[in-house]
């Protein structure tokens, strides 16, 4: 019977002398003296392996070669022997072998050390080689973690009465505006990827639904290489009708990160460990701070002139919530709100799409008028997520199509959502590589993609 690394221990202290298996990959090999040391890794950690003489014991192995004699590290074996205590043994047990078979033997030219230190890995290199670099303990764990925060996303949506969705990625139109859209070739016309599901989950409220969530893969064509942007992510989206504004919606997301977090904490201490990560606790959560657009340029501000940096100079002004300005917001809030995570609502018109509800229902005059329900999250100094309350009425929206440079026509599939009643509705979408990145303290957001792609990278 094959027992994991993890249930080794509790294997010793209950089968008392009797003969286990455990299968991996050979992590690490010592010799020291007379006997041989083998570190056997499996999905759930490591196990120490005991080679009574190095190459020389008197079993064979089912290969007929002396136990352990021609092993390679990664090379994948079952090792079958009797657990027992041994506090300097990693999980303080090992496995005294009576035998060892090799199923895979991996070649001797690993284009990295494996069992090494993640930060002398080249990012180029873990990434050519993700079958390899994923075998990293450390670099792995980044991906339990993702696990665990898509789950529980999933979970505490449904514990609120949310359906999960899935909709196409193959669209007629772009949702987000811009031109960071990827063409494809669909029969005799071009179709897009989708930037959003943003459309079918305001579809899904209008058809009924009320509340709907969305784990999936959205594609942005931008061309610019940062330590931020994928061309392709996982969007954590969230839609739900009879709202009344984007506060709502902040309230809900400061409630989903919080069990986020929470589960995290719970399920992956070991994997926090290995990045000496700190996650935050839901009471941080919930004191984080939302001001306004108008609001944080003025803190931002205040902050650059605090920090030393002169922007009271008008060539020194930060005018826009840059990335600069969001690392110092979240300085700012971290200082006085005690929180790295922090929400910015009523952006102008200008910077939200065209889906987007104004601040007054008036008739587009005055200040407020040109300000939207919207808001973004920014945790540790990076926007994680959108939102906003939408636009249903019909009039209104075939109005806002064109002064966003869309025409009616190519969009009348959506408009038809709402000539037949659509509630008040809202949502948001978190960046699920941004935020597994932040919660790490991960440098490029590249490193939370399995297999990221960009502007030259399509492989593996
Ligand atoms: P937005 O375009 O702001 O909003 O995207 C939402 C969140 O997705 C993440 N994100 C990215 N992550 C990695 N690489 C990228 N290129 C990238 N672009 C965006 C960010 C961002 O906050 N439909 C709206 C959401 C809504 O209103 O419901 C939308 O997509 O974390």
């Amino acid at each position: 019977m094959r027992i994991l690394a993890k249930d080794m221990l509790a294997a010793a202290q209950k089968r008392h002398q009797e003969e286990v298996e455990a299968a991996g990959w050979i992590h690490r090999i010592r010799d020291m003296g007379g006997i041989r040391f083998v570190i056997l890794r499996d999905r759930s950690g490591l196990l120490q392996l005991v080679l009574s003489e190095a190459g020389t014991s008197t079993e064979a192995s089912a290969e007929g070669s002396p136990l352990g004699a021609d092993l390679t590290l990664e090379s994948v074996v079952v090792a079958r022997g009797i657990p027992a205590l041994n506090e300097k043994a990693p999980g303080g047990v090992e496995l005294r072998l009576r035998s060892l078979e090799c199923l895979s033997k991996a070649a001797g030219d690993l284009p990295f050390q494996v069992n090494g230190d993640v930060s002398k890995i080249g990012l180029e290199s873990i990434l050519d080689n993700r079958s390899l670099s994923l075998r990293n303990p450390k670099i792995r764990s980044i991906f339990k973690i993702q696990s665990t925060i898509i789950e529980a996303f999933a979970a505490y949506l449904r514990q609120q009465d949310f359906i999960e969705i899935k909709t196409s990625k193959l669209v007629g139109s772009g949702t987000e505006g811009g031109t960071n859209l990827f063409a494809v070739d669909y029969f005799d016309r071009k179709v897009y990827l989708a930037q959003s599901p943003q459309l079918y989950k305001q579809t899904m409220v209008a058809a009924g639904l009320e509340r709907v969530f969305e784990i999936g893969a959205v594609y942005r064509a931008e061309k610019h290489d940062t330590p931020r942007h994928l061309n392709e992510y996982v969007s954590l989206d969230v839609e739900l009708g009879f709202i009344e504004s984007e506060k709502e919606l902040i309230e809900l997301e400061k409630n989903l990160l919080a069990y986020i977090f929470a589960q995290v904490i719970e399920k992956n201490a070991a994997d926090i460990a290995l990045w000496n990560a700190v996650i935050p606790d839901p009471a941080s959560v919930a004191r984080a701070p939302t001001v306004s657009y108008e609001e944080c340029l003025k803190i931002v501000n205040a902050e650059a002139v605090r920090g030393g940096k002169s922007a009271a100079s008008a060539s020194a002004r930060i005018f826009d919530i840059t990335p600069e300005a969001e690392r110092l917001l979240c300085e700012w809030s971290l200082r006085e709100h005690g929180s790295d995570l922090a929400f910015v609502n009523e952006f102008p018109r200008r910077h939200r799409p065209f889906y987007t509800y104004p601040l007054s229902s008036g008739s587009g005059t005055g200040e407020a008028a040109a300000l939207t329900m919207s808001f973004d999250a920014i945790f540790r100094g990076l926007e994680i997520t959108s939102g906003s309350r939408r636009q249903h009425d019909y009039n209104a929206l075939a109005e806002a199509l064109p002064k966003f440079g869309l025409r009616p026509e190519d969009m009348a599939g959506y408009l038809a959502v709402f000539k037949y009643g659509c509630p008040p509705h809202g949502g948001f979408a978190i960046g699920c590589e941004r935020l597994t990145q932040k919660l790490l303290g991960l440098p490029n957001v590249k490193e939370a993609s399995l297999f990221p792609r960009d502007r030259k990278r399509v492989e593996p």
